[in-house]
């Protein structure tokens, strides 16, 4: 079999550190995932130093503040309305409660907070609530992120004004197998909305999902789809699939890890500059995966025991693993990374592990580390 050379699998009269690598052809990224896994994965790892310090990995912490009861019919997902999957739905939470909870994640060594709803779009009267939720949060130091589906035009101003620093609004999966993972709206929707969030002047956090069936080239045409975006998304998640029961896509045919590591491996060679998110799935991943993903270029990861539903490794259990790798756990937003120590300041935090049971007790958040 022919292996493909470096240059040729660079597009043709692209430099692929330019902040904007256009011209990624499905074939150029389908020829990366196809090379020899140690090749990739070198590949990867030497564009991923000319960017980044290689140890470092970034903290987010997500919340659920709006869950289930959503009118959409994304086949993964078990806040779906229609989908049996246990999910109880809560309504929008206070702004002191996300305060806490953000506190919580602060001390525990997030820098960035991520609040998530499942919603198909904020309606203004909500979005009024988030905007409180946003100053508050930004005002604890954190950076801050925020996913509440499609936004109609000057939603995405207001959020910025408040001191949003990113939208989270994934495209999923390519754009030829959308349609069989969702039906209540057109990837072009999704379009939509992250132009809106870009001409905002919002940083763009958008990736997918993989291990819902879909072939290769199909994975290859999402990281393309990605890639070529101008400029192309300053973070982008890449979600192994979380398969819950009561969702269409439980029962799914589990993705071969390797595959996830390499899908790591091309979102970095062709996003070199993005911050690459080792998102969903996690919890089911070995540590050995987990560290192929980092030593393939992913730099941060949701850190916290729940993603927004679902499972997530317990906090500790990720400063032990990055310990275990001599890493570093990037200290405080868009400052010099710090080595992973005793993590005095993170037990300290234990208190705040069962936040939602406790929420009553919202208005007095812990004291700053
Ligand atoms: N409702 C908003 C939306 O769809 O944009 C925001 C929340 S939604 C849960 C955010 C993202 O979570 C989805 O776009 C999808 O990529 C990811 N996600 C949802 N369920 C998942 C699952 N079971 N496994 C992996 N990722 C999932
Ligand atoms: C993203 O790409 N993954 C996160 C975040 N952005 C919002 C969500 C993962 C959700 C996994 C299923 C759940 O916990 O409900
Ligand atoms: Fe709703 Fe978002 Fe889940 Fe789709 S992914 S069902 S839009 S919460």
């Amino acid at each position: 079999m022919h292996t493909p050379s470096v240059n040729e699998l660079r597009p043709l009269g692209v430099d692929s550190t330019r902040e904007s690598a256009r011209g990624w052809t499905v074939d150029a990224v389908e020829a990366l995932y196809a090379l020899p896994f140690n090749d990739l994965l070198y590949r990867a790892q030497t564009v991923h130093r000319e960017h980044f310090d290689a140890n470092s990995v970034q903290l987010s912490t997500l919340l659920s503040i709006k869950t289930g009861g959503c009118p959409e019919d994304c086949g993964y997902c078990p806040q779906a309305a229609r989908y049996h999957t246990g999910v109880e739905n809560e309504a929008l939470m206070s702004v002191d409660e996300v305060v806490a909870a953000a506190c919580c994640a602060r001390d525990k060594g997030a820098t960035r907070f991520c609040m998530g709803a499942a919603w198909r779009g904020p309606k203004q009267r909500d979005l009024d609530r988030v905007i409180e939720m946003v100053k508050a949060v930004r005002g604890l130091g954190m950076e801050t992120c925020a996913t509440l589906g499609m936004l109609k035009p000057g939603q995405a101003g207001q959020l910025k004004a408040a001191g949003l620093d990113y939208y989270n609004h994934n495209i999923d999966t390519a754009p030829e197998f959308y349609g069989e993972i969702v039906s209540t709206r057109t990837q072009d929707d999704r379009l939509d909305t992250l132009r809106e969030v870009r001409d905002a002047g919002l940083h763009v956090c958008c990736g997918g999902i993989v291990g819902m069936g879909e072939s290769r080239r199909t994975r290859a045409s999402l990281i393309a789809q990605l890639a070529n975006m101008d400029p192309y998304p300053e973070s982008v998640p890449i979600n192994s699939l979380v398969q819950v029961e009561g969702t269409p896509l439980h029962g799914t045919e589990p993705l071969d890890p390797f595959e996830f590591v390499r899908t790591i491996a091309c979102a970095r060679v062709t996003m070199p500059k993005a911050m690459v998110r080792l998102s969903a799935g996690r919890q089911e991943m070995p540590e050995g995966i987990q560290a192929l993903c980092f030593l393939a270029g992913a730099n941060s990861i949701f850190y916290g025991e729940k993603l927004l539903t679902t499972g997530n490794p317990e906090a500790e259990k990720d400063l032990a693993l990055f310990s275990r790798l001599g890493g570093r756990l990037e200290s405080s937003p868009r400052t010099q990374a710090q080595p992973v120590g005793p993590p005095d300041r993170f037990q300290r935090a234990s208190p705040c592990r069962r936040f939602r049971a406790t929420s009553s007790a919202a208005g007095t958040p812990p004291p700053a580390p």
